[in-house]
């Protein structure tokens, strides 16, 4: 018997001893959960509106090893329609090794307004540009964006971060049907708005007349959405182009992006920089959704502040000049209401809501950089 009550005992010292002199025991399982917490996915929803930007940021998105591509969700209020984004999201994703991920679309129309896109741009963003690749055999949801949203959220115990690279109509229906489900979200980073940069609504040979000087297209086509989204209290992050405008797209870079493909996704990347040289040689192609995807990918890529952000709409007894035949009621059943587009969708600083995270100053290297590579990876 006392032999048997020793024995806990030497082992007791025997263990003791061997920490002691490896403290290295402790410092391999430090860097061990060190290292299981730095490869733990980051697991999103991606919220896209599928123009030329958007193809790019799915592509990364489901090319990054650092990323679970939970879910692609489009809505037809930003530059495409959903029958064709329905079509192109699964034909991108088999470019890459994407596994299951849940496609659905939203609504045709923005919650308020009759605002949109010019056409031309739309059909550029069904079209892919004209860049034909095969159709794809992955099942597409017949749910509502916002119940695939709600599903795909309850469906997973870790949080999730949010993407939005086009209109927020999704996303604040969402908030609005389902305002528990915050709490599984990690933070939303959103591409749109402009503070001290100029907006970008006015474009030479599409809207020279516009008066509005101000606003950034993502938010302007969906005011009403984005007032929603700020006030929500969801931890935000607001890659406006006050900072994308850091990430131009030129000639050298398209070049140098070109001498690098070796993946099935790369090379649909490179004929669509082929078939928008033109773009690329107005001075006005930046990586907007690509920067706010790479901002999910690694928080580096934004550096800014915290402050309120406040969402303009003014209401207007005016039609627009710009009225397309949207329906005369919203898809909540009330009457659609027109807005003064000099104001729409302009932000500003200050207000009440929440603060949101502005980010102002990027890596431009490094982001082409992340980019190039990440869209070669064989993964
Ligand atoms: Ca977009």
């Amino acid at each position: 018997m006392p032999a048997n009550k020793t024995l806990p005992v030497l082992w007791l010292l025997s263990v003791l001893s061997t920490l002691l002199v490896s403290p290295s025991l402790f410092a391999d399982k430090n860097s061990a959960e060190i290292s299981a917490k730095t490869t733990a996915k980051t697991k999103v929803i991606f919220d896209t509106d599928m123009a030329i930007d958007d193809w790019s940021a799915l592509l990364l998105l489901a090319k990054s090893p650092n990323i679970e591509l939970l879910s692609v969700v489009a809505n037809g209020a930003g530059e495409t329609r959903c029958e064709p984004a329905m079509r192109n999201i699964p034909a991108l994703l088999d470019l890459t090794q994407a596994g299951h991920v849940e496609v659905a679309c939203g609504d045709d129309y923005p919650l308020d307004g009759y605002f949109a896109f010019p056409e031309p741009w739309r059909v550029q963003a069904d079209t892919l540009s004209g860049v034909t690749i095969p159709d794809s055999d992955r099942p597409v949801s017949k749910d509502h964006a916002v119940e695939v949203i709600h599903k795909v959220l309850n469906n997973d115990t870790d949080k999730v971060t949010l993407l939005a690279t086009g209109s927020l109509t999704n996303i604040a229906q969402w908030l609005t049907k389902y305002p528990q489900d915050k709490n599984k979200i990690d933070k939303l980073v959103i591409m749109g708005g402009a503070f001290d940069a100029p907006g970008n609504i006015i474009v030479p040979g599409f809207t020279d007349e516009h008066p509005n000087t101000k606003a950034e297209w993502n938010i302007y086509v969906d005011a009403l959405a984005a007032d929603i989204v700020f006030k929500s209290g969801l931890s935000i992050e607001v890659v406006g182009l006050d900072v994308t405008n850091e990430v131009k797209v030129t000639r050298e870079f398209a070049q140098n992006f070109k001498k690098h493909v070796q993946t099935p996704a790369a090379d649909f990347w490179d004929k669509v920089l082929d078939d928008n040289d033109w773009f690329i040689d107005s001075g006005e192609y930046y990586f907007w959704d690509v920067l706010a995807a790479l901002v999910v990918i690694d928080p580096q890529y934004c550096q800014g502040e915290l402050a309120p952000v406040n969402v303009q709409f003014d209401l207007t007894q005016k039609a627009t000049d710009w009225t397309l035949p949207f329906p005369a009621t919203t898809s909540d059943g009330k009457t659609r209401q027109h807005y003064d587009p000099k104001t729409f969708g302009v932000l500003s600083i200050g207000g009440d809501n929440p603060p949101a995270k502005i980010c102002r100053k990027t890596n431009a290297t490094k982001a082409f950089e992340l980019f190039t590579t990440t869209m070669n990876n064989t993964l």
